[in-house]
């Protein structure tokens, strides 16, 4: 029995949506689902109890920041990622193969694993697949990432096939060094660039592997829009109907709604978290830089349609002006109210697939947003 089960409630009769629950050690949680990101052990500026409140039903984590900081052994030693931070729903852990290739300089990459410098300290360390299964054993998370390369946009097809062809037989060794299925469900990622052929290929290669779901790995990393929105139409009706599917790295509001217009049923982002800090926040009428001048006497709230905390307590012009004078609550309140937003969007995203209406959802959605 793996360790994660995909209930399928129903798909959308307007579009390839579906609506769905994802069954885990940690508890259950509504697909399409978008997952915040808890990079260090912890969603920047919120508790545990204040992301509860505003429904998030699954976070994820970092293998390669908790490596590094405060090393696997320790969190181990506190029980593992949920009793450390002290998160009892469910959590997902990428295994770091992104991260390396984003954050590290001196990469090395070859066939037995990849050879880095931490963005901390500058020190070495060399990660294998059995390595990345290994740390996100110890830490503990309900879903585990196989261990993959992330090949940056542009690159050519050669490179992209010998990757991808690499990236499938790591995946091969992480699924046998992954022991306790039971407890941790490890998923596959595809990749191949932007070559459907590619795509097809890394897809068909990991199927036979049959891990308990899916990622699509690669996209969201400059190509344009619609060249990610031809990899999902490619990719996504290859996969298992009884297993999720996971667009990693992507969270802007038009890349759910299209995501999940094309069957994808998980997705994260550090997008609501990383721009609430510097100060822009997503409203039903579009991005919104609170900090602009012409805020300074706007007693309104940031977005009048959002029920969260900063919403129906705090106007425009004290919020821009906590961030102007550089207090933490500031940022705690973007941060809030943009997780917020999010996660309310995918609440009605799955609304919108149970009346069969994603479609439409869409386009006024985005008559609004712009
Ligand atoms: N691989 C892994 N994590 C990721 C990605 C990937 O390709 C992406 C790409 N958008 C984000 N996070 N392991
Ligand atoms: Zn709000």
């Amino acid at each position: 029995m793996s360790a994660v089960r995909y209930e399928l409630i129903k798909k959308c009769g307007q579009t390839g949506a579906r609506l769905g629950k994802v069954h885990t050690p940690h508890g259950s949680f509504d697909t399409p689902a978008f997952m915040p990101v808890g990079t260090q052990a912890t969603v920047k500026g919120m508790s545990p109890e204040e992301l509860k409140g505003i429904n998030a039903q699954i976070i994820l984590s970092n293998t390669y920041h908790l490596y590094m900081r405060p090393g696997e052994d320790i969190v181990k030693e506190a029980g593992g990622l949920h009793s450390f931070m002290n998160w009892n729903r469910p959590i997902l852990t990428d295994s770091g193969g992104f991260q390396v290739f984003s954050l590290s300089d001196l990469r090395d990459i070859k066939e037995e694993g990849v050879t880095f410098k931490s963005h901390i300290d500058g020190s070495k360390h060399f990660i294998t697949p059995e390595k990345a299964i290994e740390i996100q054993n110890d830490l503990g998370a309900d879903i585990i990432m196989a261990f993959d390369e992330c090949i940056p946009y542009p690159c050519e097809f050669e490179y992209a096939k010998k990757s991808l062809e690499r990236t499938t037989r790591w995946a091969k060794r992480c699924k046998e060094a992954h022991k306790n299925t039971e407890k941790q469900a490890l998923f596959g990622i595809v990749q191949g660039g932007i070559y459907k052929e590619l795509r097809e290929q890394s897809a068909k290669e990991l199927l036979e592997l049959d891990f308990p779901g899916y990622a699509i790995g690669g996209l969201s990393v400059g190509e344009p829009a619609q060249d990610m929105y031809d990899m999902l139409e490619c990719t996504v009706p290859l996969l298992p109907e009884d297993k999720p599917r996971y667009l990693m790295g992507v969270g802007s509001p038009d890349y759910l709604i299209e995501g999940a217009l094309r069957g994808i049923d998980m997705f994260d982002c550090v997008l609501p978290t990383r721009i609430g800090r510097n100060g822009t926040v997503l409203t039903s009428q579009g991005k919104m830089i609170i900090r602009d001048a012409k805020y300074a006497r706007d007693f309104t709230p940031m977005d009048p349609e959002c029920d969260c905390y900063a919403c129906q307590n705090f106007s425009r012009a004290y919020i821009r002006h906590l961030l102007k004078a550089g207090e933490v609550l500031g940022i705690r309140l973007t941060t809030w109210h943009n997780l917020r937003f999010l996660l309310k969007l995918m609440e009605n995203v799955r609304k919108a697939i149970m009346d069969d209406r994603l479609q439409d959802f869409r386009n006024e959605f985005f008559e609004a947003f712009g």
